[in-house]
């Protein structure tokens, strides 16, 4: 794993990790992409609705609830593979997962805008682990203060990427629009939810 580290912020970048442990990638995407519950919720940013530009599905224990831009998530339940992933990831980091947001990206168009993931109910003790299936994107960070200069990582398919704590509370990310890219991109973020 390579390891990234800005003042506040550690990261570890694995290439094609699902490779490596046996995955095919191509099939797994599309069986995501084929079987899951997708939906394109309204949100509400700063007081105005609109449809998140990419679909999501929300996988989680039970009891695991979470809000995201004004939106309860609705719970899906672990599938099959989705299980097996949850204890690949485990094996390596050492971290049970109780939930993961699947974002699916269906072309350069699809995006998501600056955030932290620090919302209340995520264990800010705990690593997020994200996974990226199918063409590479840009996932951009940039620090909430001071004067580090914002940079990119390229995430290609099969890509794990771990964001340590205090990473959430001190940086922000986003995956930009990219006017060329024309395939789909599919990324699955392993998190801890403290139970209410
Ligand atoms: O698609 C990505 O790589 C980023 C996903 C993300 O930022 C999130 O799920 O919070």
């Amino acid at each position: 794993m390579i390891r990234i580290e800005r003042s506040g912020l550690q990261l570890r970048h694995g290439p094609r990790w699902l490779q490596q442990q046996g995955i095919a990638t191509q099939e797994l995407r599309q069986r995501l992409a084929e079987g899951l519950a997708w939906q394109q919720p309204l949100v509400t940013v700063y007081g105005k609705q609109h449809r998140t530009p990419r679909l999501t599905c929300w996988v989680a224990d039970p009891g695991c609830l979470y809000r995201y831009s004004g939106l309860q998530q609705q719970i899906h339940p672990w599938t099959r593979e989705l299980e097996q992933l949850r204890e690949l990831l485990h094996h390596q980091l050492g971290v049970r997962f109780n939930s993961l947001l699947l974002n699916r990206y269906r072309d350069g168009a699809d995006r998501m805008g600056w955030h932290a993931d620090d919302e209340p109910e995520l264990d800010d003790q705990a690593p997020i682990a994200s996974l990226s299936l199918g063409v590479a994107r840009d996932l951009r960070f940039r620090p909430r203060r001071g004067h580090e200069p914002a940079f990119a990582l390229n995430l290609g398919d099969g890509d794990l990427l771990v964001m340590d704590p205090p990473s959430q509370r001190h940086w922000q990310h986003a995956l930009p629009p990219r006017a060329r890219v024309v395939a789909e991109r599919v990324n699955l973020t392993f998190r801890v939810i403290r139970r209410a």
